[in-house]
């Protein structure tokens, strides 16, 4: 029997944001009021497997001691200084993250698309002044079906028709090509223009799309041989989510900027951060950018944080050995399931491809189901369901997720 963990009730909290809040989402018909390493709760105390880990921002698992003490502490000693002063704390996150992931410089922000503009307000102003493009051509290219974030810069150039109608004039200065196809790359590169090359090591949102084996290398040595900068956009593949630091760890290349959010506070405060060396990072002068809670000293100390737990608790391992296993177990439910017909991933970052049409509802009344017996996931586009938990689920509850989700298939009826 649960007991209540919420004064207010599930049905009062879906009915209050239905009235009050912007019908920006259609969550799941799930209220949650606690959560703790892989579990959440709801309203009424009823327990899930949380599997989509708030997009990959909760890799250390829901409110992680460590991090949250972190959070209390700073906050109850200096929360927020605004960069007109320096603060203590700072200087030191720089200094440590900068070294942590190997660049010689980094601009925090806050949200992953603020970090995403960022960059590319990095490579724009590095084309003109170090590379010599003219003033207001600078072009970046970027992959169809790309997800990098909300702004209405960054929805100028993705063509998903819901993230970008009736949103427009859009910004220009984008050119796309196709996901995984370096000769679509190396024309493009034609182009004098280029500033630099954004994409996503892992595709998340599309539906976990992983390239070949090498496509990242590729890319990467192409953009050095055209003098255009390499921008991974690790927001959601970062932090230890693909099974290493970071999923371009797995073609051993160092990208020119590099993106992170989410996970980088494991998704105790917002906190994002854009990395490079000097030579691009120093086109930045006082005055030309920034934010008022960017680099504040509490997301330092969180960041700093949530970092040391990924490396204490050797979690891109944990997610490398746990994932390999979840496909493997997932295939072996898939030879005998005509409802899904593959998955697909690295580390702890996977999906699931529903045999029925993106149009269908199918994907979502799985998620219900899986709900209903205790497990907490959410379709991406259409048939794809997203299976991605806390990095730091034991074996143990990961076999007990596959039951869960193999009692789920087998009993689904369209
Ligand atoms: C939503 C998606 C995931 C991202 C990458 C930048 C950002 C994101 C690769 C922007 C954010 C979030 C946004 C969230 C849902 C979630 C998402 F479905 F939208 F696409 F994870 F796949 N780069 N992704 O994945 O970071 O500004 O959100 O901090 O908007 O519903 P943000």
């Amino acid at each position: 029997m649960s007991t209540t963990l919420s004064k207010i009730s599930s049905e009062k909290s879906i009915e209050l944001e239905e009235k009050y809040g912007a019908h920006n989402y259609h969550p799941l018909p799930v209220v949650l009021a606690k959560g703790e390493g892989v579990n959440v709760w709801d309203a009424e105390g009823k327990h899930y497997y949380d599997f989509l880990s708030a997009y990959s921002a909760v890799n250390q698992g829901h409110c992680h001691p460590k991090i949250v003490k972190a959070l209390i502490d700073q906050a109850s000693t200096l929360g927020l200084t605004s960069r007109a002063f320096y603060n203590n704390v700072l200087g030191e996150f720089e200094q440590y993250i900068t070294s942590y992931f190997g660049f010689d410089k980094v601009l925090p922000m806050n949200s992953g698309a603020e970090a995403v503009e960022t960059a590319i307000k990095l490579a724009r102003k590095w084309a003109y002044e170090i590379k010599g493009v003219k003033e207001n051509e600078a072009k970046i290219i970027v992959c169809e079906n790309n997800f990098h974030g909300r702004t209405t810069t960054v929805i100028s150039f993705s063509n998903d028709p819901v993230a970008r109608k009736n949103f427009g004039p859009y910004t220009p200065g984008f050119i796309k090509i196709p996901y995984n196809d370096v000769d679509a790359l190396a024309e493009a590169l034609k182009d004098e223009n280029v500033a630099g090359f954004l994409v996503e090591p892992i595709q998340g949102e599309a539906g976990v799309y992983v390239p070949d084996e090498g496509y990242l290398a590729k890319c990467n040595d192409m953009c050095k041989a055209k003098n255009v900068l390499f921008i991974a956009d690790e927001v959601q593949t970062g932090v230890a989510r693909t099974g290493k630091l970071l999923a371009v760890n797995y073609d051993n290349v160092t990208p020119d900027i590099l993106i992170l959010g989410k996970a980088v506070s494991g998704g105790v405060y917002p906190v994002s951060a854009v990395l490079a060396n000097d030579e691009i990072m120093n086109v930045i002068k006082p005055g030309e950018h920034g934010s008022t809670f960017g680099g504040n000293p509490t997301a330092a100390k969180v960041s700093m944080a949530a970092l040391e737990v990924i490396k204490d608790e050797n979690l891109a391992e944990n997610a490398k050995v746990l994932g390999d296993l979840f496909r493997l177990e997932m295939n072996r439910i898939i030879e005998s399931s005509d409802l899904v017909n593959g998955v697909r991933g690295k580390g702890l970052l996977n999906a699931v491809l529903i045999n029925d049409t993106e149009e269908s509802s199918t994907a979502w009344d799985i998620c219900v189901a899986l709900k209903d017996n205790g497990l907490l996931a959410k379709p991406t586009h259409g048939n794809i369901i997203r299976f991605a938990p806390p990095l730091v689920i034991t074996k143990e509850q990961l076999m007990e997720c596959v039951a869960i989700i193999e009692k789920t298939l087998t009993a689904f009826k369209k």
